[in-house]
């Protein structure tokens, strides 16, 4: 019995520690992978945020477009802060690791303000996206406070 526990115990552990390890051969590569959907979600994010506060023309087409872009780019970070990515190339604070749910909550947060994001883009009102564009951006603030280092 102890053993079929232990057996269990063993195939739980390395099923949970399967994805991020199949999605990514080597630390280095999950900190590029992050980086670069983050910055691809910030070009897009950047180009909405001109719009919502008037530094270029609103052309509720390319806001429909731009927020859809960062909506598909807000889930894939996630992944590639797997455990052991924490050194390397990365201004990644420990507290992602030390403090998984408030990390994880940040994260989800930031999710939920860009759908209200893409429904406002798609509502094709000027208005309503700079009213969902405000607590969107707080929210990147809010987990780059927390998690990531200034230097
Ligand atoms: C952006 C961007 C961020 C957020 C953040 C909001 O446009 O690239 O990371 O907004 O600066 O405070």
């Amino acid at each position: 019995m102890k053993q079929t526990w232990s057996l269990i115990a063993t195939l739980l552990a390395s099923t949970l520690a399967i994805p991020a390890q199949a999605q990514f051969a080597k630390a280095e590569d999950a900190i590029k992978y992050r980086k670069a959907s983050l910055n691809v979600m910030a070009a897009h994010f950047g180009r909405l945020g001109a719009m919502a506060n008037g530094r270029a023309p609103y052309d509720a087409k390319a806001a429909i477009e731009n927020a859809e872009v960062v909506a598909v780019m807000a889930k894939l970070p996630w992944a590639a802060f797997a455990q052991g990515t924490d050194k390397g190339d990365t201004r990644a604070k420990p507290e992602i690791w030390t403090e998984e749910i408030k990390f994880k909550d940040a994260a989800d947060k930031m999710q939920a303000e860009i759908v209200k994001v893409n429904t406002a883009a798609k509502a094709g009102n000027i208005d309503a996206l700079k009213v969902a564009m405000g607590p969107a951006a707080a929210s990147c603030k809010a987990c780059h406070d927390a998690f990531l280092r200034k230097d």
